[in-house]
């Protein structure tokens, strides 16, 4: 497959020239072209944000929710149909914030899906809120005398609840952003990639200059097995640290462990429900 197969003949694209959610777009038709997945063997589930509307713009089945909800449908769909490629997608305010509770959860149970958060530190759609990833300091046209809280670190607190694969990109760095998203698509489990990207209308602190001078790749000599050295990367401050950071091969992915496929490995969107069954179950409920 190539990349233009993923094309979208006719979507008129609402992002500002420059955004970088257009890497994004390109590194994610050229890693799924390269890995050989086929539109109609692709969902996209998102929630709401300038992020969330990538799937508007790719050939493949999506769902698009409500804000902060992208992953419990993501989970859901991968449940229902393990054959198919299920990456959940959105902006970090989508991602860590309204959505947040979904991901601690989601990290939990290990669904076997890809989870893209575009990083632009910013509310983009909404105009330029400070998210949870915002710096302290800067100044939006809420926050304007400066961001008080603490940003949250996406990276330290998957490693610290165990996900099962942890890596950051660079929407500027098309080819390594591919490499590390075909990476996370072949995980067998719950995949995050933070992706930093610039937001050129309304983060004017972290633009694509300071991405280039603030992040380098980890070191060849990075174990990704090691979980600690993993979360001291992800604590450091000097330089935001590029690619796989933590990989945990031991732990089963979600639909593995459903009692629903322990002796049958139908997937249950091909089942037909038992409606004596729920009806009986429904009838215990009435009294
Ligand atoms: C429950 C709820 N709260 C707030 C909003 C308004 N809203 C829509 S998009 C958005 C921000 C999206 O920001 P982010 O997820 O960081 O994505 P970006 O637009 O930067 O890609 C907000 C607050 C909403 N739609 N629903
Ligand atoms: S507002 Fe920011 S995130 Fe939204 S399209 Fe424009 S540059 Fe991209």
């Amino acid at each position: 497959m190539e990349a233009k197969d993923f094309n979208l003949e006719h979507a008129a694209i609402a992002w500002c020239p420059g955004c970088g959610n257009f890497g994004i777009l390109n590194a994610l038709k050229g890693a799924l072209a390269e890995l050989d997945i086929a539109p109609e063997g692709l969902v996209m589930v998102s929630g709401i944000g300038q992020a969330a509307k990538t799937p508007h713009y790719l050939k493949c089945n999506f769902f698009n929710g409500l804000h902060g909800r992208a992953l419990p449908a993501a989970t859901a769909i991968k449940a229902a149909n393990p054959g198919l490629t299920v990456i959940a997608e959105s902006g970090d305010g989508d991602m860590y914030g309204e959505g947040g509770n979904h991901w601690l959860h989601t990290i939990r149970r290990n669904p076997n899906l890809t989870n893209l958060v575009h990083d632009n530190m910013v509310y983009g759609l909404t105009k330029g809120q400070a998210s949870p990833t915002s710096p302290q300091g800067m100044i939006t046209p809420v926050q304007v005398r400066g961001v008080v809280n603490e940003p949250f670190n996406p990276l330290a607190a998957a490693i610290a609840l165990d996900a099962s694969f942890v890596a950051r990109a660079f929407s500027g760095d098309l080819q390594q952003t591919k490499e590390i998203l075909k990476q996370a698509i072949r995980h067998p489990g719950y995949a995050l990639v933070d992706i930093l990207h610039p937001c050129v209308s309304f983060n004017k602190l972290n633009t694509f200059q300071w991405f280039k001078e603030h992040t380098e790749y980890l070191d060849a000599g990075h174990d990704p097995s090691d979980r600690e050295a993993a979360f001291a990367q992800a604590l450091r401050t000097d330089r935001l640290p590029l690619g796989v950071f933590y990989l945990n091969r031991e732990r089963r992915p979600f639909e593995e462990t459903l009692p629903a496929y322990a002796d049958r490995s139908e997937p249950l969107y091909r089942r037909r429900p038992d409606l004596a069954k729920l009806a009986a179950v429904i009838a215990t409920r009435r009294d």
